[in-house]
């Protein structure tokens, strides 16, 4: 099913293009919560990154340090979270796989930033659970 982001990928709706590729493209998100908020997107329409091709999701990867490395230099931010949001029970509103790169500045800082706030509270990893989930993922990755 057609969404927002592949309607930009073929240019039915505008945005800021930032770079494009034969499998990327990053654009400036519509609702910064910090200058210079953008998106990477994959121009395979997966909902969520479990559901990418291994090429898509390697030509994502070779050009993410280059992203960052614009941003950072573009923006003279001090840090950058990548976030990334698979289902809507994780925050997922658009369904086609995007990579949120968002600046970090001294007023927006990580520990202070009411726009966009990371917050968890560590837990503690058991022995018996460590084992139980290592068992389950290895059978899983073979
Ligand atoms: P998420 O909650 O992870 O699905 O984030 C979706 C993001 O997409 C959100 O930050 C706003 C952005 N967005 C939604 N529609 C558009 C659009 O039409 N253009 C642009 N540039 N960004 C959009």
């Amino acid at each position: 099913m057609p969404t927002i982001f592949s309607k930009i990928i073929d240019r039915e709706i505008p945005c800021h293009r930032l770079y494009e590729d034969e499998h990327v493209l990053a654009f400036l998100d519509v609702g910064p919560v910090a200058r210079g908020h953008c998106l990477v997107i994959p121009k395979q329409p997966a909902v969520e990154l479990d559901g990418l091709s291994d090429d898509a999701a390697a030509a994502l990867g070779r050009v993410m340090p280059r992203l960052v490395r614009a941003l950072k230099a573009a923006t003279g931010c001090a840090g950058v979270n990548v976030l990334q949001n698979n289902g809507a029970a994780a925050g997922q509103v658009v369904m086609h796989v995007h990579f949120h790169l968002i600046p970090r500045y001294s007023e927006n800082h990580a520990s202070a930033s009411t726009q966009f706030g990371l917050k968890w509270q560590a837990g503690t990893l058991s022995d018996s659970d460590a084992a139980d989930l290592t068992t389950r993922m290895t059978a899983e990755l073979g």
